[in-house]
């Protein structure tokens, strides 16, 4: 009886080790998504959303561009929602308002971040229910380069989801605040 408890529990740890050691390795290539087209990199492309049932979300990713001339992303198309170039501003008054850009320029030989507070892709009307284990393809469309299909990773943001993740049958009440 004692050995198979031994054994259980050596098990245990080595499943333990295994996924430690496997992690990182699952993480690289998952940051390092890139998509190119005529001298236009896209990378680490994600969509934010709060909550699987989420209506609206947030697109996110860098732009480079190494040609000699600047690039202009025109518009964005989703299936999953309606998608709107977006620029967050923060007005005298302290208070962050949404414009919307009829385009996007990227400098020539330069880069341009999308990222939260700035330039953001805004997806709304969503009818979907988002999965962490999926990615969302949009397709970006450049002035003069054309289609550039690429795929956002998922990044839900729920906290009150992530900290009240329980073991089954650990059944207990408690009050959200958020
Ligand atoms: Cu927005």
């Amino acid at each position: 009886m004692e050995g198979y408890a031994i054994i259980y529990f050596l098990l245990k740890k080595y499943i333990f080790w295994f996924f430690l050691a496997a992690f990182p390795v699952c993480l690289i290539p998952a940051n390092a998504a890139e998509f190119e087209l005529k001298g236009i990199t896209v990378s680490n492309p994600h969509l934010v959303v709060f909550g699987k049932n989420a209506k609206s979300g947030a697109g996110y990713f860098v732009i480079s561009n190494k040609n000699s001339d600047p690039v202009i992303l025109k518009k964005v198309i989703a299936e999953f929602g309606k998608a709107i170039l977006h620029k967050t501003d923060v007005d005298k008054k302290g208070v962050a308002k949404m414009k919307h850009l009829e385009s996007i320029a990227v400098p020539d030989n330069g880069l341009l971040k999308l990222e939260p507070g700035g330039t953001h892709i805004m997806f709304m009307n969503i009818s979907i229910k988002f999965d962490e284990s999926s990615k969302y393809a949009v397709t970006l469309v450049f002035e003069e380069q054309g289609s550039l299909d690429i795929d956002l990773e998922l990044k839900s943001v729920n906290k009150s989801q992530k900290a009240h993740k329980h073991k089954p049958g650990n059944v207990h009440n408690h009050k959200h605040n958020n």
